[in-house]
C-alpha cells in the first residue's frame, strides 16, 4: 500500500497500474473521511478528458465568442493543441499586453505542493509578461478585508488561532454562530492528516462544556456536541448579535475594564445599540422579529456568555452573503465586551468548523514553488468575474481604492471551476461568451472546460510523483504516483513547460529541469533552509521512501490574543490604533452606505424585493456539500451515493414539504426570478421551517435552450452575483430566496455525466 494525500484527508492505496484496486483511509486518521471513496470511481469515468481537444467554432473561424458552451469539440495531438495554444498567447499578448489576460484561476485544484495547478500557471504567465490577477478567496471574501481593519493581521485567528485542546480543557460555553460543521471542518487545503472536530469537541463536552450552535441546520455542529439548537432565519445573525450586545450593555454585563483597555469606539457603537442615532433600541424584542429567535432566550443567552468562559466562533459561512462583515465584526464585538479576549477557551474564533486547519499549532514553513514577478498589477476581488468580463473600462470601488476593470481577452484557467463557483451562473455564461479565447486545464469535463475554446486534460494527483501537507498540518506525505494517466492527460507542469518553449520562455519556466528534479530541487533547498533554522530533516531519498514526516512545530505556544493581552503597547495589534477597533474611522472615512464605520444591522436586498419576497417564500442555504468537496469528483460513487434520481437532494423541513404537497423522493423545481435547477426532494427536519438545503457541488448542466435552467441542482444559477459590500465585494453565493414545486415534466436526462459532443 502507498500513501497519499487529498484535501479531505490521507489514504492508503494499492493500484494495477492503471487503477486502484484497493483504497483505505491512512491508519493515523482517528476520523477518516469517506470521500475518499470518490477518487478510484472517478479516475476512469467516462468524463476523464482523455486528450487535448479545441473547440469547433474556434478552430474553424479563429479566435472569437460564438458558441462557446454549446458547440462540438475536435480531438487534436499534443502538437497541435500546445501550438494553437502558444499561438494564440503570442497574438494576446503581443497585440494586446499582459493586462489583456485573466489568470486569476481561482480553484483549489488538488493537494501536492509542485503539482499546485494555479502556482504552475502563475509562473508560466509570469514568464510572459504577466497577467490580471485575483485579490482574496471565495471562502473569505469579507474576512480577508474586514478584519484586518479590525483586529489587524488576519493570521491572528487564522493561523493563531486557539488551539482545539486548549478550547477542549477551559471553554464553559461554545456559541457558534453558523455551527461547527464536522463536513467542513474535515477539510483544509493541500491536505489533512488527522481529523480531529469530533474528539475535541467531544472532549469539551464530557468536561462539562455546553455548545450553543446558531445555524438554520440542526446538524451544523456534530452530534458529540449535545447542542442546544437556536435556528434564526439565514442572514439575521447580525440582528441577533446586536440583541445579546445590547443585554450586555443594557444590564451592565460589558467588562468597560476590557473595552477602554483594548478596544477603541465603544461608545459610538453602543449609542447604536441604545438607539441613540437612530431612534430603534436593538433589543431582544426588536431582534426576535427579524430573526425568530424568542427574545427571551435572546436574554438569557446574554447573560450565561457573560457568567462563564465563553468562547464566540463566527463559520465563514456568515460572511459569504450580502453584508457578511456585519456578523463576523459583531463577533468580535461581542468577544471584546465579554473581555475574554486572549484568556483560554475565550475570546473570539473564526471558522473552527469551517476547515480542518483551525486551532491547529503553527509548524515550519514547506516547500514551494517559486511563482516569479506578475508584471501586472491591475487586480480584481475574485468574485467580480463576471462583472470584469461584461464591463471592461467600468470604474468601481473596493476596500478604499478606485479601480477600473481591464479589458480581457484571454481567460486561462487551470486547477478551479468557476462554473461551479460563481453565482447567478447564467450571466456567467454570458461573461464568458466576452473574451476571445478561454483557455482551461482539468482533469474532467466541468462545466468550465465544456465552456472553454483549448482543453487540455490533466492528471489527477494519483497519477504522478509529488509531495504534500494541509494548510496548518503537521503531517508531510510523499505523494507517489499510483497509477500511469488516464489516456494521454500529462502534468501541468509539461504542459507549460512544452508551451513556454515554443514561446521562446522555456528555460526561464523550467529552469532546465524535469517535474522529478524539481521535487527533489525544491526539498533540498528547503531542507538547507530548515537545517540553519536548528530542524534536522531527512535527505530526499529517505522521505520519498517514507511514509510520511511529522513536521516540527517552532513555537507551539504562540498565542497572540494573550500577548496582546498580557500588553496591548509592546504587543499592539497592526490596526491603525494598535486596538481591536470597535468603531474604524478607516472604514468610516470610505464612506460606503453598506459598511459603515461600526457594525450595524442591513436587510438584506434581496429580503427588500417585495413582492419578490412573496414569490420566493423560501431561505435557500447553499452550502459546503457532504459527499464531496465542492465540485470535485462529483460522478465519484460517494457523491453519487446521496443523488435522489440521480439529481442533486434538496432537504426541506416536513411543514414546508407538506404544505407544498411533496413527498421524499419526489424530482421538485426550484426557481426564483434568476434561475432554476430540479433536485431530488429529501424531507428533514434537521432544517428550519422555511429553509430549503441544497448543497453547492453538482455539475452544471444548462438545458440547451436556456442556460438559466441546471438540469442537475447546481444552486449557483439561484444565488446572487452581488457583491458582500463595496468594502470587500466578496462572494454572496450562500443565501437566495426560492419556491419549490413538483417537477411535472419528463425528467431529462443529464448531459452532463457523458463527454460533450466530439467531432472530426
Ligand atoms: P473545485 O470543485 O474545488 O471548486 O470553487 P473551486 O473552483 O475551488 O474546483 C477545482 C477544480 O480543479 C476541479 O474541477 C478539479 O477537477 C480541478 N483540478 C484538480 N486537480 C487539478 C490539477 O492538478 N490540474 C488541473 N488543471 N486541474 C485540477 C470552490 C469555491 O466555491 C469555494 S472555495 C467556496 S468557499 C465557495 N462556496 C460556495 C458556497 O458556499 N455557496 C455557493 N453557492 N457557492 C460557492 N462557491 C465557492
Amino acid at each position: 500500500m502507498t500513501t497519499h494525500l487529498t484535501h479531505w484527508g490521507a489514504f492508503e492505496a494499492s493500484s494495477d497500474g492503471e487503477r486502484l484496486t484497493s483504497v483505505r483511509p491512512w491508519r493515523g486518521d482517528p476520523e477518516p473521511m469517506p470521500l475518499i471513496e470518490n477518487i478510484a470511481s472517478a479516475q476512469h469515468h467516462p468524463t476523464r478528458i482523455d486528450q487535448p481537444y479545441v473547440r469547433r467554432g474556434w478552430l474553424a473561424n479563429g479566435p472569437g465568442a460564438a458558441p462557446r458552451g454549446a458547440d462540438p469539440f475536435v480531438p487534436v495531438s499534443w502538437e497541435r493543441a500546445l501550438d494553437l495554444l502558444a499561438g494564440e498567447l503570442g497574438r494576446v499578448y503581443s497585440g494586446h499586453g499582459a493586462e489583456a489576460v485573466y489568470g486569476g484561476s481561482y480553484g483549489w485544484a488538488s493537494a501536492g505542493r509542485f503539482h499546485h495547478a494555479q502556482s504552475q500557471l502563475h509562473r508560466f504567465l509570469n514568464c510572459l509578461g504577466g497577467y490580471v490577477r485575483h485579490a482574496n478567496s471565495y471562502s473569505l471574501g469579507a474576512s480577508t478585508v474586514l478584519l484586518p481593519h479590525v483586529i489587524g493581521d488576519i493570521g491572528w485567528v487564522m493561523q493563531h488561532a486557539t488551539a482545539k485542546t486548549v478550547l477542549a480543557e477551559h471553554s464553559e460555553l461554545v456559541v457558534a454562530f453558523g455551527g461547527l460543521s464536522p463536513k467542513n471542518a474535515a477539510v483544509s487545503p493541500g491536505g489533512v492528516s488527522r481529523h480531529n472536530a469530533r474528539t475535541w469537541i467531544a472532549a469539551a463536552r464530557a468536561r462539562g462544556c455546553r455548545f450553543v450552535s446558531i445555524s438554520p441546520l440542526r446538524d451544523d455542529t456534530p452530534q458529540e456536541g449535545e447542542a442546544e439548537w437556536i435556528a434564526p432565519l439565514p442572514g439575521s445573525d447580525a440582528a441577533l448579535m446586536l440583541a445579546l450586545a445590547q443585554v450586555l450593555d443594557e444590564e451592565g454585563l460589558a467588562d468597560r475594564e476590557f473595552l477602554r483597555k483594548y478596544t477603541v469606539g465603544y461608545d459610538r457603537f453602543a449609542d447604536y445599540l441604545r438607539g441613540t442615532v437612530d431612534g430603534t433600541v436593538k433589543d431582544p424584542q426588536w431582534a426576535a422579529a427579524i430573526t425568530g429567535v424568542p427574545a427571551g432566550r435572546i436574554r438569557t443567552l446574554a447573560r450565561e456568555m457573560a457568567a462563564v468562559r465563553t468562547l464566540v466562533t463566527v463559520s465563514w459561512s456568515l460572511q459569504r452573503a450580502q453584508y457578511g462583515e456585519q456578523p463576523l465584526w459583531l463577533g468580535v464585538v461581542l468577544a471584546a465586551m465579554l473581555g475574554q479576549i486572549g484568556l483560554p477557551g475565550g475570546g473570539f474564533g473564526h471558522g473552527y468548523g469551517s476547515a480542518a486547519s483551525l486551532g491547529e499549532p503553527a509548524r515550519i514553513p514547506v516547500p514551494r514553488f517559486p511563482q516569479g514577478r506578475n508584471g501586472v498589477e491591475t487586480f480584481i476581488p475574485v468574485a467580480r468575474i463576471a462583472d470584469m468580463l461584461l464591463n471592461p473600462g467600468l470604474p468601481y470601488r473596493y476596500n478604499g481604492h478606485d479601480l477600473v476593470y481591464p479589458d480581457i481577452r484571454l481567460v486561462y484557467w487551470c486547477g478551479g471551476n468557476p462554473f461551479h463557483h460563481h453565482q447567478n451562473l447564467a450571466r456567467l455564461r454570458t461573461a464568458f461568451a466576452r473574451p476571445d479565447t478561454v483557455v482551461v486545464h482539468d482533469a474532467f469535463w466541468t462545466a468550465t472546460a465544456r465552456h472553454a475554446d483549448i482543453v487540455l486534460p490533466s492528471t489527477m494527483s494519483i497519477e504522478r510523483d509529488d509531495y504534500g501537507v494541509g494548510e496548518g498540518d503537521r503531517v508531510f506525505f510523499p505523494m507517489r504516483a499510483l497509477t500511469r494517466p488516464h489516456g494521454v492527460a500529462r502534468d501541468d507542469y509539461w504542459m507549460f513547460a512544452e508551451t513556454a518553449e515554443r514561446l521562446g520562455v522555456g528555460k526561464e519556466f523550467s529552469e532546465g529541469r524535469t517535474a522529478g528534479e524539481w521535487l527533489r530541487h525544491l526539498y533540498g533547498e528547503w531542507r538547507l533552509v530548515q537545517s540553519v533554522a536548528g530542524h534536522d530533516l531527512p535527505e530526499f531519498d529517505a522521505f520519498w521512501a517514507s511514509e510520511s514526516l511529522e513536521l516540527p512545530v517552532p513555537d507551539p505556544d504562540q498565542v497572540l490574543g494573550a500577548q496582546f493581552r498580557a500588553d496591548p503597547d509592546r504587543f499592539p495589534l497592526t490596526t491603525p490604533s494598535g486596538k481591536i477597533e470597535i468603531f474604524s474611522e478607516m472604514v468610516d472615512g470610505f464612506g460606503y452606505a453598506d459598511c459603515p464605520g461600526h457594525p450595524v444591522w442591513l436587510e438584506p436586498e434581496e429580503w427588500l424585493g417585495g413582492a419578490a419576497a412573496a414569490w420566493f417564500p423560501l431561505q435557500l442555504v447553499a452550502n459546503q456539500p457532504r459527499t464531496k468537496l465542492h465540485s470535485q469528483l462529483d460522478v465519484g460513487a460517494h457523491s453519487q451515493s446521496t443523488k435522489v434520481a440521480g439529481r442533486e437532494p434538496v432537504r426541506l423541513h416536513p411543514l414546508d414539504a407538506a404544505a407544498r404537497g411533496l413527498h421524499e423522493g419526489e424530482i421538485v423545481r426550484i426557481f426564483n426570478g434568476r434561475g432554476s435547477c430540479l433536485a431530488g426532494l429529501v424531507v428533514d427536519d434537521a432544517v428550519r421551517a422555511g429553509i430549503a438545503q441544497l448543497s453547492t457541488g453538482a455539475w452544471y448542466d444548462p438545458d440547451p435552450d436556456d442556460p438559466t435552467f441546471c438540469r442537475h441542482g447546481n444552486p449557483n444559477v439561484l444565488t446572487a452575483d452581488r457583491p458582500t459590500s463595496t468594502l470587500s465585494q466578496g462572494c454572496t453565493g450562500q443565501l437566495a430566496l426560492v419556491e419549490i414545486e413538483r417537477y411535472a415534466d419528463a425528467v431529462p436526462d443529464l448531459a452532463v455525466s457523458s463527454p460533450p459532443p466530439v467531432t472530426e
